[in-house]
């Protein structure tokens, strides 16, 4: 069947059916899914695989969010965090201004910091291993969340060495898992329009696989909203299912709806209706991902709230500062209390549970 023939709804709930009942769909059923299927019945299927997984919880973490430098060598068309080294709004912190930026912030009570920057190739693998231990040193409770695969791979061809090597250097020195970013979308004809000078949707899995055979679980992200289609997303869900399948790394899938502001992509960032149907195909078609996020900075609260209708069981955390996604025209707010935080959970009819980076929960 070709996934652009009208179909009835018969066919579409039969597939609902079949991903309700945990038997895996294809990407051809998920692509006309994604076309066809009622978007009622889209969400009611993956509350319903979500209830069956994890009841009405839904994770928080008490967080930091540290970008350590904004000066990048890539120009993705998609971002307004990165600028040339010398630019207007340059900065770079120091090891010490990190760990400085941690105190007083409560952090006796932190429990992860997500740490993430661009590619400056003036800062070598010495100032990394001194950053994680610095925050280790000063958030003891916390776990380190670090370092996307795309910063992985600077850090290996800056110093010439493999990704393994980096990636061991960085758990010795703490590092606890990989955060999701830079999987944009696998697609190269779309990664060359979007991320030229980024490294390619294989050796971003590579890096994962890689982390995953050392013991560092780690996260994957989508970029949705911009110029890619149906086709794009199933195909990059599927690469994640695949290697899933292998290596069983993956903690948890988070969507990240494109911000349209201060880019130069020019695209609009997606309705309310597309993100409520990316979240339900995800958590339909990911049956070996442990969890979804409704990642609050990127959807606002009030979609994120309805995500968690959709399939999703993480809102990921406080933050308190969140710079990428607000650098492109979030207009949710930059952080939030651990209180406004269980109450946003509550008041969507969910019960918060507070979690660890990989997801143990703190009871
Ligand atoms: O890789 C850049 C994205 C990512 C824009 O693993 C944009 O728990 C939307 O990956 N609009 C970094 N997104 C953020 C990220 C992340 C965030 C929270 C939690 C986790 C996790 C990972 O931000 C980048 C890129 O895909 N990004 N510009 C933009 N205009
Ligand atoms: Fe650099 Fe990451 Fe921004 Fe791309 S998304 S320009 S790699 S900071």
């Amino acid at each position: 069947m070709n996934a652009t023939t009208p179909l009835h709804g018969d066919d579409t709930a039969a597939i609902l059916d079949k991903a309700r009942s945990g038997i895996r769909i294809s990407p051809d059923e998920a692509l006309i899914l994604a076309l066809s299927a009622p978007l009622h019945d889209l969400c009611a299927a993956a509350m319903d695989v979500r209830l069956a997984r994890h009841g009405k919880d839904a994770y928080y973490v008490h967080n930091v969010h540290i970008n350590f430098t904004n000066v990048c060598v890539n120009a993705c068309r998609f971002c307004a965090f990165s600028k040339t080294k010398g630019a207007p709004g340059a900065r770079t912190l120091s090891v010490d201004e990190i760990v400085a930026e941690l105190a007083g912030r409560g952090e006796a009570r932190i429990r992860e910091i997500h740490v993430v920057g661009g590619l400056n190739p003036e800062l070598g693998l010495e100032y990394y291993v001194a950053m994680l231990r610095g925050i280790a040193k000063q958030c003891p409770k916390a776990g380190i969340k670090a370092f996307t695969a795309v910063e992985v791979a600077h850090l290996a061809d800056v110093r010439g060495v493999s990704e393994f090597e980096i990636l061991a250097t960085l758990k010795d020195a703490g590092l606890m898992m990989l955060p999701g970013g830079g999987a944009e979308v696998f697609s190269p004809a779309l990664r060359q329009k979007l991320c030229p000078e980024k490294i390619s949707g294989e050796r971003w899995l590579q890096i994962h696989a890689t982390a995953h055979g050392m013991g560092l679980p780690t996260n994957a992200t989508m970029l949705f909203g911009h110029i890619e289609n149906w086709s794009d997303r199933v195909a990059h869900l599927s690469a994640l299912r695949d290697l899933q399948d292998l290596t069983a790394g993956f903690t948890c899938f988070i969507p990240l709806a494109y911000q349209p502001g201060n880019n130069v992509l020019g695209a609009r960032g997606p309705d309310g209706l597309t993100v409520l149907r990316v979240m339900a195909l995800s958590r339909l078609f990911l049956d070996n991902i442990p969890h979804l996020k409704a990642y609050w900075v990127m959807l606002g609260i009030k979609t994120a709230q309805m995500a968690l209708w959709a399939g999703a069981d993480d809102f990921d955390g406080t933050i308190i500062e969140e710079r990428i996604g607000h650098d492109a025209g979030a207009d949710s707010p930059k952080g939030l209390t651990l209180a406004d935080l269980r109450h946003a959970i509550e008041a969507a009819g969910m019960i918060p549970v507070e979690r660890t980076p990989d997801f143990q929960p703190i009871r």
